[in-house]
C-alpha cells in the first residue's frame, strides 16, 4: 500500500487506457502521479476523481513528441511534488487510418506515430533523468507492446517505434546502471484501452464481441486489462525488482508464445 510513499511518478498517457489505471494505482501505493497526457479533458477528469479519492495527482497537457511539453512535465512534477522518481513512458498511438504498407505511408504519419510512441520516450527520459540522478536513482518503464518482437501486415511505423523502444530501453539501461537509474520495458498483447477500442470499431459489429474474438486469439483465452498492466509496472518500478534493468517483460496471455505454425490459439488472431 505505501510502496510509492513519497515518490512521484510521471505517467505518460495516464488520461485513458493502461496509463490511466497505473497512475491510480501508483497514487494508491502512495506516490503523487503527473497525469501527462494530450487529450486535457479525460486527463483532467482523470484527476479529479484521483483527487477525489484523497489522492495525490497532477495533470499538464502534454504533447510527449515536443520537447517543451517534455520539458514542462517534468518541471511540474519538480514544483508540484519535489522531484522524479518513476517515468512510465506509456504514451502510444496507432491511427485506425494508418495501417497500410511503407510505400502508402504518408511522411506525416510515419513522423507521428514514431513521433509519440518512440521520440517521446527519447525526450521524457531526456528531461527525467537529471532529475532522477538528484534522488539517488529512479526508474523509468517503456511501454513497448508485443509488436516490438514481433509484427503483423501494414503497421511499418508502429513497429518501428515499437521495436525503437525495446533497443532505446537496452541502450538508456546501460548508459545509467551506474547511477541507479533502471530503464525497463513491457510488452503489452492486446489490452483493453481506448486505442485498442478504436482499432477494433473499424471492423463494424460489436466492439465488446470484437474484443471477446481478440482474446481468443492469446492463449489464456482473453484480453488484457489496465490492472493486468499496472500490476507489472508498479512491480517494475518497486525495489522488488532492483535487480532488473534493460530487459523486457512480455505481458501478453501467451501470444508471443504461440508459434504461427500452431495456427493460433483459437485461430482467431488479434487484431489488425
Ligand atoms: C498493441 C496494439 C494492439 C494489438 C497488440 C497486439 O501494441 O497494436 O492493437 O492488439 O499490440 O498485436
Amino acid at each position: 500500500m505505501a510502496e510509492f510513499n513519497d515518490k512521484v511518478a510521471i505517467v505518460t498517457g495516464g488520461a485513458l487506457g493502461m496509463g490511466s489505471i497505473t497512475a491510480y494505482e501508483f497514487a494508491k501505493s502512495g506516490a503523487s502521479v503527473v497525469v501527462a497526457d494530450i487529450d486535457s479533458s479525460a486527463g483532467e477528469q482523470r484527476v479529479a476523481r484521483m483527487r477525489d479519492n484523497g489522492l495525490s495527482a497532477l495533470f499538464l497537457q502534454t504533447d510527449v513528441s515536443v520537447a517543451a511539453d517534455c520539458e514542462r512535465a517534468v518541471a511540474s512534477a519538480v514544483a508540484e511534488f519535489g522531484g522524479v522518481d518513476v517515468l512510465f513512458n506509456n504514451a502510444g498511438i496507432q491511427p485506425p487510418d494508418s495501417y497500410l504498407n511503407v510505400e502508402d505511408t504518408s511522411e506525416e504519419t510515419w513522423d507521428k506515430i514514431t513521433g509519440v510512441n518512440l521520440k517521446g520516450h527519447f525526450l521524457m527520459s531526456k528531461y527525467a533523468i537529471p532529475e532522477m540522478r538528484k534522488r539517488g536513482g529512479g526508474v523509468i518503464i517503456n511501454n513497448a507492446s508485443v509488436q516490438g518482437l514481433q509484427s503483423q501486415p501494414l503497421v511499418p511505423a508502429y513497429a518501428a517505434s515499437k521495436g525503437g523502444a525495446l533497443s532505446l530501453t537496452r541502450q538508456m539501461a546501460l548508459d545509467y546502471a551506474p547511477e541507479r537509474i533502471r530503464v525497463l520495458a513491457i510488452c503489452p498483447g492486446t489490452i483493453d484501452t481506448e486505442m485498442v477500442r478504436t482499432v477494433a470499431s473499424q471492423e463494424g459489429g460489436d466492439i465488446d464481441q470484437t474484443l471477446v474474438r481478440y482474446g481468443a486469439g492469446h492463449p489464456i483465452g482473453r484480453i488484457g486489462q489496465g490492472e493486468d498492466i499496472a500490476a507489472l509496472v508498479l512491480f517494475l518500478a518497486s525495489d522488488a525488482a532492483s535487480f532488473m534493468t534493460g530487459s523486457h517483460v512480455v505481458i501478453d496471455g501467451g501470444l508471443m508464445a504461440l508459434g504461427a505454425w500452431a495456427g493460433g490459439a483459437g485461430g482467431s488472431g488479434t487484431d489488425g
